[in-house]
């Protein structure tokens, strides 16, 4: 909800009948809604009596809790046992909810068809900003909102670095504020396997940086909680064959040994492609992932595959003899992508891939994901040409970071700025906010992410025509105080 609240200011006490001090509503709003009407008429909320409700006719079961509250008033102080609130003049005691997805709403899980248009219909009124202890003032206000693109995504990596428990769950509150959708869960790499899996314990054992590195089933299930009642997706990253180096320490035979001549050097390559037991392993694995992650997508990787260590090893050019792929590692590399594929399609998952993926086999339904910088625009031509739907992150990596106000940098790309049909533009379907790990941990993450990562918010969000600097500079300055508070 964009509802306002500017610091409760005692000194303004006597303000509270006469005019506000606070900016109007629309100096703070983010991101800006599609459609907004505010008028001068003014409402005063009591905190201790004001309620956010279910309206008459919500298809909201049990399941959909309101948040609003919190974000609206702040923490319990406002409720103090004791404290009478005056009776105030023109008091809003009451903001109805009414959910009209014909979906079964708030008990499930989001999805990417989810509708997320809302309503504030008349009577209902954004609050506004409060100006002293006694009074929360509203604009009445209408409004009608609803998404540009229907994926709005973070990824945080937690393999370079472990984040705790807590950061991830303070980024999805910052989502939140922010109407972002999807967590991209880059949860494993090269660097370390904090997932524990049920299956195999052996990864996480010897592939976390500690014992304490790890997200156990519970701690994952609390993720994936937590995102829902705020309306994000939880989408896992398990990516192959390439970035694996940690699954190698606890599943033995399953990464390629890489060969100096006829010995083999010690050291290990991307997932071996050409053993049967490598496909029984990720079977076996992705059915874990498929019954623990709810969301109809798996993120399956595919990016930056190096074909030296398959080169090296006489096993694998052997079989590319026999598979008739001749030198050609591509092949190799399309022939596991492609069992993998299978595999994960057996669980009735969608799946997300990198760029390079895009010239397999794919389901028609597979989002891939253009991240490479250079001439991206020609890239999500090809991938829409070829007829899948895509999602653009190469413009908006915040781990790369350059001083001076980079945000309006993000800002300014438009998404469906690629040569292509109508059609084609409709299959770029939103985007990705990436926050790669190798120099963030928790002690950067929120600082690092915020407020950077609200411009992208808003280019997701928003109409194509909001692209006013000063204007969003303006609002975001004060959404970022309200993001502090
Ligand atoms: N890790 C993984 C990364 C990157 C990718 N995949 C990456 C590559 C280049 C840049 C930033 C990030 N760190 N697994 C590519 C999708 Cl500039």
């Amino acid at each position: 909800v964009t509802a306002l609240r500017t610091a409760a200011r005692t000194h303004l006490l006597l303000h509270a009948h006469g005019p506000l001090t606070a900016g109007a509503a629309e100096d703070s709003l983010w991101p800006l809604p599609q459609s907004l009407r505010t008028s001068r008429r003014q409402l005063q909320l009591a905190p201790d009596r004001f309620q956010l409700v279910h309206g008459a006719g919500s298809s909201a079961g049990p399941g959909c809790g309101i948040l609003y509250y919190e974000y609206i008033f702040g923490q319990s102080r406002w409720r103090s046992p004791g404290r009478q609130w005056p009776p105030l003049r023109r008091e809003l005691s009451q903001l109805q909810v009414v959910i009209t997805a014909p979906e079964p709403g708030c008990d499930s899980y989001p999805r990417l068809a989810s509708s997320e248009a809302c309503e504030y219909p008349a009577g209902s009124r954004l609050p506004r900003g409060a100006v002293c202890w006694a009074a929360f003032l509203v604009n009445e206000s209408f409004i009608y909102d609803f998404p540009r693109f229907a994926h709005r995504g973070i990824l945080l990596d937690t393999s370079r670095h472990y984040l705790p428990l807590k950061s991830i769950l303070t980024n999805l509150d910052a989502m939140a504020f922010n109407k972002f959708n999807v967590l991209h869960w880059h949860i494993v790499d090269d660097q370390s396997f904090p997932y524990q899996s049920m299956y195999f314990p052996e990864l996480s054992n010897k592939g976390a940086y500690s014992y304490n590195h790890i997200y156990t089933p519970t701690d994952v299930r609390l993720v994936i909680e937590y995102a829902r009642l705020r309306g994000i997706r939880v989408i896992p990253e398990f990516d192959t064959p390439g970035h694996t180096q940690s699954w190698g320490k606890g599943q033995k035979d399953l990464l390629t040994p890489c060969y100096n001549g006829e010995q083999p050097s010690g050291s290990f390559g991307p997932i071996n492609p050409i053993w049967n037991s490598t496909y029984d392993f990720m079977n076996k694995f992705f059915k874990e992932i498929s019954s623990v992650f709810p969301d109809d997508y798996i993120h399956l990787g595919g990016d930056e595959v190096s074909f030296d260590c398959w080169k090296s090893n006489p096993d694998v050019k052997d079989f590319m003899k026999e598979q008739g792929f001749g030198i050609d590692y591509a092949k190799l590399e399309s022939y596991y992508i492609q069992k993998i594929l299978d595999i994960v399609s057996s669980y009735n998952k969608g799946y997300m891939v990198w760029q390079e993926v895009f010239d397999n086999k794919l389901k028609p339904d597979t989002v891939v994901e253009v991240w490479m910088a250079n001439n991206y625009a020609h890239e999500l031509s090809s991938v829409t040409q070829a007829g899948f739907t895509a999602i653009l992150a190469a413009p908006w990596y915040l781990d790369y970071i350059s001083y001076g106000q980079d945000w309006k940098k993000y800002y300014s790309v438009e998404p469906r700025n690629f040569p292509g049909s109508e059609k084609q533009k409709k299959l770029l379907i939103g985007g990705e906010a990436c926050l790669w790990g190798e120099f963030v941990d928790a002690t950067n993450l929120t600082p690092r992410l915020w407020p950077r990562a609200s411009a992208v918010g808003e280019r997701l969000w928003s109409s194509s025509n909001v692209t006013d600097l000063q204007d969003a500079y303006k609002r975001l300055s004060n959404h970022r105080c309200r993001m502090l508070r």
